[in-house]
Parts: C-alpha cells; structure tokens; sequence
C-alpha cells in the first residue's frame, strides 16, 4: 500500500480503498442518507447555501446555518439521531488514525458538478490533537492545502476515488478547500459527483 507523507502532519493513502471496498462503503453510505437526508448548510450570519450538501453519521454531526457552525446529535431538518458510523469506517480509523479513542463525527460532503469549498480551517472541535480522517469517493477533485495562516503558499492535490487522507499534527489547523470537481472521472455514483467523508473527534476524551 502506498503512503505518501505530503506535508508535515499529512499522509495520502492514494487508492486505499479497492473497488470493491468503495462499492460497500457506498451502500452503507446510501443507507446513511436515507435515514439523514442530505442537507444545503448556509453561512453564519448571512445565510448564503453552500455549494456542497451534507449530512453526517456517529454521535455528533456538524452543521451551519445563520446561527452559526456547531456540532450537535440530531439532524437539523428531521430533527432525528444522527445513524450509527458504518463498521469499515471504524476499522480505517483504527487502523490509520493513531489515535486511541473512536472519532465522533463523520461530515459526508456530497459535491455534485460544479460544487466546491473555500479555504477554511476546521476549528469547531475541542480535541486537536486527533487527526481528521479524510475518504473521497466517485469524481476526483482537486484539493488545495496551505500553512496554518490565511495568503500564505499552498500546494494542489488530486483526490480520487478510493484514496484515503490524515491530517494531524501541523496540518490539523491547516487551511484546506476543493478548488473543483472532475465531472465524468469515475463511474462510482451512478448520478455522477464526489463524496468526501471525513471521519473527526469532537470531543476531548475522558
Ligand atoms: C486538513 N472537506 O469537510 S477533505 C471539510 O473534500 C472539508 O470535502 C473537504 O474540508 C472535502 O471540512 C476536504 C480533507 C480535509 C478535511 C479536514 C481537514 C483536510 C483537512 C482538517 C484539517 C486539515
Ligand atoms: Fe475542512
């Protein structure tokens, strides 16, 4: 299996998951949001959609609206449980995360074409020091990864299906985004776009 250290803090697992494995996670996925339907979070404060939808599964989801980004247990529409994390994410975390505790949140973005995300830090958890786990799905995309500062240097990374990515250390307050969608690279979703689930701890442990 390749491992490729990109950056301080940063290792990509190009290709982790086979087809096979992609095609089980998908079902589970499938299943996930049929329970959590997908939603279009919005900014704080001016209430502007995201591009990207989402849902989430584990005890704790993360959503936004005008009030502000928050993790919390239930959907923001149906108002229900978030579903249970599905085994095989589980069993990547273990077996990649370093960290000895289970992660509480999985954000699943769902990009369709065109759909992207700013540069951003992911700051609205209280535990920094485990990773975030990072798993694409379907159409690749192009990734951009800075420092921990806003207009400092960055560098361009190609995501594709099946490949698997942890951020901890130095790059856990990194500013990161998906500059865009390559629509019609995979055949995965048969409604074309990428998902990108990122598996993450919210809490500190006891
Ligand atoms: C680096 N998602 O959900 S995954 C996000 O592809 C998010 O949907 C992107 O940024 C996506 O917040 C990028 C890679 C990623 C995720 C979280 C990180 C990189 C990260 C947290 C800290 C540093
Ligand atoms: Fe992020």
């Amino acid at each position: 299996m390749t491992r490729i250290a990109v950056a301080p803090g940063v290792v990509h697992w190009p290709g982790r998951l086979s087809a096979g494995e992609q095609g089980a996670l998908l079902a589970e996925l499938r299943a996930v949001v049929r329970q959590a339907p997908l939603f279009q979070p919005r900014m704080p404060k001016t209430g502007k959609p995201f591009s990207v939808r989402m849902t989430n599964c584990g005890p704790l989801g993360w959503v936004s609206d005008e009030s502000g980004y928050r993790y919390q247990p239930l959907h923001p529409e149906t108002k229900e449980p978030w579903p249970l994390l599905p085994a095989p994410l589980l069993a990547l975390w273990e077996e990649l995360s370093g960290y000895p505790h289970p992660p509480e949140a999985c954000l699943v973005n769902y990009y369709a074409a065109g759909a992207k995300m700013g540069l951003h830090q992911d700051r609205d958890e209280q535990d920094f020091d485990a990773p975030v786990l990072s798993i694409s799905l379907g159409d690749a995309a192009l990734f951009r990864i800075g420092g921990t500062t806003r207009g400092g240097k960055t560098a361009s990374l190609k995501l594709a299906s099946g490949d698997v990515l942890v951020f901890g250390g130095a790059a856990r307050l990194a500013y990161h985004g998906i500059d865009r969608v390559l629509s019609g690279s995979s055949t995965l979703l048969a409604e074309g776009g990428r998902l990108n689930l990122t598996l993450r701890r919210v809490t500190k442990p006891d």
